[in-house]
């Protein structure tokens, strides 16, 4: 009989949906999944992994949280989609806009690519100029405009910028590398009138886990402002994941546009482009910049994101998961040391990255120094373990709510284990 592997490939082009759960930037083959329950993913043979995937960042209260299925069941019991206005749409909006700064309104989208198109064409629209910036080895979806020296799955898959492109739209993206103010300034000072917008991971979380160097965050703030271009804050992986209303909220950011998915949709397919009122209300059917889509603000994945949204409000809720990140990338990482491994870690809220370096990275060029053989050698061990790491040494770690200490511990326990043979 033919394995699921077999079959997934024979239809689905590498087996997949999205390039990096295929495992190709590991090797082997990925296990099908059954079901997810708190920290644990159980496979289709009844294999139980404790998960640090997470479907990719979402689940901060892990798999199947009572209260968020509680929602999106109540919910679909009432319909699934209206294609009218609900009142869970208002609900999501006041979330958003008391929570992150600089969002005073929202349009609701599908997932993270979404938002980030359509930040990307909302600043094109007011400013009338084409050019963007990015900084390599962020990713910031698949949209045309942003395939240009962009991580996650893309690096991973060698193809940073990607086929497919046309060359006149690729030209109009410049790239400077993370972290480096210097190249930042040279590029404004050379085309800062023709720049619409900068757009960037304040936490580079598509690299792996890469944190802003001091003053990086403030100075495209500064000159952006300078040049009149926008400021697109991408949280689509940081909000809500590295604290209450993100890491814009957490460094006192002042975006004009702040993309939003992952969290805010607790694992149903959802985006969130938020801004400054007078930028919003550019768009369609208020202003000249057009967007829309059938399955917008979709109730089922309202339901859901509010419900997990109003469930991590709490005290205490992001120190004790950063905390918890914090002491398991500091575990794995002295256990690491202690049989040799050069290995090092950036960790921030409910977020981190094991890097085989001895230093952490703070760029994608450091990020490619890193011994990733090494970090394959080490998925597999793990998941031979029963732990599931990310299957690319270029995305984020997500521990949520569920991963007890006990969960914790297991997971020390066998990288202990797995150092021991690297
Ligand atoms: N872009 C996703 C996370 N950075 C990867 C998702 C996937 O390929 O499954």
């Amino acid at each position: 009989m033919e394995s699921y592997w077999q079959r997934a490939q024979e239809l689905l082009p590498g087996g997949v949906n999205s390039p990096v759960r295929s495992f190709r930037g590991v090797g082997g083959e990925p296990f099908f999944v059954e079901r997810g329950e708190g920290a644990y993913l159980e496979d289709v043979h009844g294999t139980r992994y404790i998960d640090f995937v997470m479907s990719y960042g979402p689940l901060i209260l892990g798999h199947a949280h009572p209260r968020v299925v509680q929602a999106v069941t109540r919910q679909a019991s009432k319909g699934l989609s209206y294609g009218t206005p609900t009142e869970l749409e208002i609900k999501m909006a006041e979330i958003l806009c008391e929570a992150v700064p600089g969002v005073e309104m929202v349009r609701m989208v599908n997932s993270g690519t979404e938002a980030t198109m359509a930040a990307i064409r909302l600043a094109r629209g007011i400013t009338g100029r084409a050019r963007i910036v990015k900084f390599s080895g962020s990713y910031h979806g698949h949209g045309d405009s942003l395939l240009v020296k962009a991580g996650s799955g893309a690096a991973t898959m060698g193809i940073p910028d990607s086929q497919g492109v046309p060359e006149s739209l690729a030209a109009l993206t410049l790239s400077v590398p993370y972290n480096d103010t210097e190249s930042l300034r040279a590029v404004f000072g050379e085309r800062g009138e023709e720049i619409a917008a900068v757009i960037t991971e304040p936490v580079a979380g598509n690299m792996g886990t890469i944190l802003p160097a001091p003053g990086f965050l403030e100075t495209i703030r500064d000159l952006t402002r300078q040049y009149g271009s926008l400021w697109i804050v991408d949280e689509v992986m940081t909000g809500f994941r590295v604290a209450w209303g993100g890491a814009s909220r957490l460094f006192g950011l002042d975006p004009d546009l702040v993309c939003l998915a992952k969290v805010i949709g607790a694992g149903m397919p959802v985006g969130a482009l938020g801004g400054k009122r007078h930028y919003m209300q550019q768009i369609a059917p208020l202003g000249p910049v057009y967007q829309a889509g059938t399955l917008s603000g979709n109730p089922v994945a309202m339901a859901a994101g509010v419900a997990q949204l109003e469930a991590i409000h709490q005290p205490g809720f992001y120190s004790e998961l950063e905390e918890k990140t914090r002491e398991l990338a500091n575990q794995l990482v002295e256990r690491g040391r202690a049989h040799g491994v050069s290995v090092s870690a950036n960790t921030i809220g409910g977020m981190f990255t094991l890097f085989f370096a001895d230093a952490p990275p703070r760029n994608f060029d450091e990020v490619n120094r890193c011994d990733h053989a090494r970090y394959r050698k080490f998925f597999h061990g793990m998941l031979e373990g029963g732990v599931f790491f990310p299957p690319s040494p270029f995305e984020s770690a997500f521990p949520s709510s569920a991963h007890t200490q006990a969960t914790i511990e297991s997971t020390l326990k066998v990288a202990e284990r797995v150092f021991q043979g690297l």
